[in-house]
């Protein structure tokens, strides 16, 4: 008896001990140097203020940013002559002569002025996305060795802590970016007393200016704009110390002999997200009064109060997979990554790439602020690459895919008011180019609504931009039924539709209706007289977009009772639109005609994109389709940056090709050294501090990596949204037990469920609202209610089967 409990209890000790391993090797990243890069520091935030720990030890660097803080302004980069030539660009088009087409196209049809400064455009009108600055924590004892040092960032509590130890004194600091509260808290400890001794400043190197008041440091600034005075901002700094002295000198504070130190920390602008025509008040007194104040400092509390706020979202949904390598967990994240790509097993490595893409997702897009930009909120730079502005015919969409079905949709709201933001400009947009009505957005925006098409016709005139954005719009819906949300936005959606619908012209072989002119986002095409051009009528992204918008449009006005005769219209423009075209190749053609591609290996699979992110293209309802894909898929490789190499894991996983999905992840979680500056030649990996490089940092890759394991996972989409449990699961033996649980699903459902061998054990589905479930089951597994009633039993082969659901109900599948 005794000898039966010892090793049930050996058994639930080890067991645990290896569940506890999992967990933390899920959940850290972390570093046994300080950094030496910003792409080796420790990313935290709260959609509002951004932070880099570098964690060091004789001077610490943080990164600051604020999420509005853009140069640049409102600019009016609309042609308003380009409307007139319009029909003669796309007579060009109709007569085949594409080059002639681009040529005026380049001349009359791209954006006014500069447009985006050809992505360079910090000093223009345009703006870029830029740091903040810095906090530079500079100790004064920086010559007797350091011993102990560990830095981690321990993900489902959102705290970064470094340790260390000096002169027989082990230091602490841990750093949060509440969500409780709009400020940064470090702590700083000394395991004796009178021990923390150093300074703080603040810094920036353009347009800031430095000041101090009793108890706190400033810092203030204006950012450029062409024309007129720019975005002006302000950040306070208050230490608190335990024991010892503060002393304020030059801007800058000393820290003398203190037992503790806490730093609070916050920043603010004066842009106006419901008018950017209108900045707000000075932001320097908001950030002085917004700082807790030293007499009600209570670390703990705020501490708690963050932790809690940020679980709220990070708590939502869980994926595991079982196995853990004790040996693993000695080794920091950057090793972890070199390991992996020399062929280690290392289970937990993609669960920690999806746990932070969750973490970055709550850290960079929270409710009242601007969607999360092509760095999220963490740049280090006064001019980011492509302005770290808002790319729309990818970069952008990518970084909300993990929204819905982690069920964090509302951390999606916004890119949902963002988009809401460009009709208007995106009105005057439509009107000034194709003189139709509507709204439309090209392939780039900004926090000043820029609407225009590029400055480069080879890339500038994509015009589903805008479009596609609302697809994000309708996912929503699809994930929650929630039709007050539906209303809401629906004015945007029918704008994309009128607009794309007044724009299309019959092509002359087969009648069809395409948009002209566009593209295929970045693309070249080569013609069979040797154009190599990318302006081209109907591309088949764009015609994808189309049918998309005109189909959840049409169903929307159902669904609200409006528009009863115009979504009649619709439907009609809808059956005539140029079909998707499968080449001689067997591959999906990219253009109207199967030209070949001028860069076979391009990192865009726009014409994919029926496949995904929309589901046109499914194995099951249109298998000769999803073949194409694959044949498309094989043509262009494996290759690409980041965010391309993201879009494909998803691809194949929408194929139900787990392992080539697999493939790609693998890849992506190549680790990448500390390259600065653009090389598209170098394809994509990982950072050591897990940030995706396109190259450079791009985070794109992060949010569509992470979405791309949640589709090999659980899938919901196409034709009748059938839920389908591990529809691309890895052969890889470290996939092959594992659970997940609090997903979403299309049809407003929630997933749990665990799986052993590779096969689904034991799950649960909860409606949120009465219907029909339709759910792929799994072969010998039945469906009961929450009492036992068996509603659905297949015993031979795995089937979609569907019930009746209450809303509000769990149903048991086992
Ligand atoms: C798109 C991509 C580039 C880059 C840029 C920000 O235009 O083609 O690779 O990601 O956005």
């Amino acid at each position: 008896m005794k000898f039966k409990r010892y090793i049930v209890f050996t058994f639930v000790t080890l067991f645990s001990a290896t569940n506890l391993l999992a967990q933390q090797e899920a959940q850290q990243v972390t570093f046994k140097k300080p950094a030496t890069h910003y792409l080796e520091a420790l990313p935290m935030g709260n959609g509002h203020i951004g932070a880099m720990d570098f964690g060091g030890t004789n001077r610490n660097r943080i990164l600051l940013n604020e999420k509005t803080l853009w140069s640049g302004g409102i600019q009016d980069a609309d042609s308003d002559s380009a409307r007139h030539y319009l029909p003669a660009i796309q007579d060009f088009l109709l007569k085949g002569d594409n080059k002639a087409a681009q040529e005026l196209l380049q001349q009359k049809f791209v954006s006014k002025g500069n447009g985006s400064g050809y992505g360079q455009g910090a000093k223009d009108n345009y703006g870029s996305y830029q740091t903040l600055g810095d906090l530079i924590i500079e100790w004064k004892d920086t010559t007797t060795s350091v011993t102990g040092y560990h830095r981690k960032l321990q993900l489902d509590e959102a705290l970064a802590a470094t340790t260390w130890k000096r002169n027989n004194t082990t230091f602490t600091q841990e750093t949060f970016v509440s969500l409780a509260g709009n400020y940064i808290a470090i702590r700083i400890t000394a395991s004796q007393k009178n021990k923390i001794n150093l300074s703080l400043q603040l810094d920036r190197k353009e347009n800031a200016k430095f000041s101090q008041e009793s108890g706190f440091l400033l810092m203030q600034g204006q950012l450029p704009h062409k024309d007129k005075p720019g975005m002006r901002f302000a950040a306070a700094l208050r230490p608190v110390a335990k024991g010892g002295r503060i002393k304020q000198t030059n801007n800058r504070v000393d820290i003398i002999n203190a037992n503790e130190l806490v730093i609070y920390l916050t920043a603010a602008t004066d842009y106006n997200l419901l008018n950017p025509a209108k900045p707000l008040a000075d932001p320097l007194q908001k950030v002085i009064t917004s700082l807790p104040h030293p007499a009600n400092d209570n670390y703990a509390q705020a501490k708690a109060a963050h932790v809690k706020a940020f679980q709220s979202f990070y708590m939502r949904n869980s994926f595991s997979l079982s196995h853990a390598d004790p040996q693993l967990s000695k080794l920091s994240t950057s090793e972890r990554l070199i390991a992996f790509s020399k062929g280690t097993t290392d289970a937990q490595l993609p669960v920690l790439y999806y746990n932070f893409g969750k973490y970055l997702l709550i850290s960079s897009s929270q409710p009242g602020t601007l969607p999360s930009n092509l760095q999220g909120i963490w740049a280090p730079e006064y001019q980011a690459p492509w302005n770290g502005d808002y790319h729309l015919n990818i970069n952008l969409q990518m970084n909300y895919w993990l929204a819905e079905p982690m069920g964090l949709g509302d951390l999606a709201e916004p890119l949902f008011e963002f988009t809401a933001g460009l009709v208007e400009p995106g009105m005057k947009t439509a009107k000034a180019y194709y003189n139709a009505p509507g709204w439309v957005a090209h392939v780039l925006a900004n926090p000043w609504k820029f609407t225009s098409p590029g400055e480069g016709a080879d890339w500038g005139s994509t015009l589903t931009g805008g479009a596609w954005l609302g697809e994000h719009i309708w996912e929503h819906y699809r994930y929650t039924k929630d039709e007050a949300f539906l209303r809401k936005y629906y004015p945007v959606l029918k704008g994309s539709a009128q607009f794309l619908s007044s724009i299309l012209i019959k092509e002359p072989k087969n009648g069809w209706l395409v948009t002209a002119p566009s593209n295929s986002p970045e693309h070249a095409y080569v013609m069979p007289n040797g154009f190599k051009g990318n302006t081209a009528m109907g591309p088949t992204m764009d015609m994808q977009i189309c049918r998309e918008t005109f189909d959840y449009v049409i169903t929307a006005a159902d669904i609200l009772n409006v528009d009863k005769a115009w979504a009649d219209s619709l439907r009609i423009v809808r059956s005539k639109l140029a079909p998707l075209q499968i080449g001689a190749a067997g591959d999906i053609n990219e253009w109207l005609e199967d030209w070949k591609d001028g860069e076979p290996l391009h990192r865009h699979v726009s014409h994919l994109y029926g496949l995904h992110p929309y589901d046109e293209i499914t194995p099951w309802d249109s298998p000769e389709m999803a073949a194409a894909a694959q044949v498309t898929l094989a043509q262009r490789g494996d290759g690409g940056t980041g965010w391309s190499k993201a879009w494909k894991i998803n691809f194949w996983s929408r194929l139900g090709d787990g392992d080539h999905a697999f493939l790609l992840l693998k890849q992506l979680l190549k680790p990448v050294g500390l390259i600065d500056g653009i090389n598209y030649g170098k394809g994509g990996g990982t950072y050591p501090n897990l940030f995706c490089a396109h190259p450079p940092f791009q985070i794109d890759g992060n949010f569509g990596g992470a979405a791309g394991i949640v589709e090999m996972l659980v899938q919901s989409h196409g034709k009748d949204e059938v839920i389908r449990l591990l529809p691309a699961l890895p052969s890889d033996a470290a996939w092959q037990q594992g659970s997940l649980k609090g997903f979403k699903t299309r049809g407003a459902f929630s997933v749990d469920f665990n799986w052993k061998a590779g096969k689904v054990e034991k799950a649960t589905l909860t409606a949120t609202h009465a219907g029909t479930a339709k759910l792929y089951l799994p072969a010998g597994k039945a469906v009961a209610d929450a009492a036992g009633k068996v509603l659905v039993e297949k015993k031979d082969q795995s089937t979609v089967v569907s019930f009746e659901v209450t809303g509000g109900a769990t149903y048991h599948i086992s």
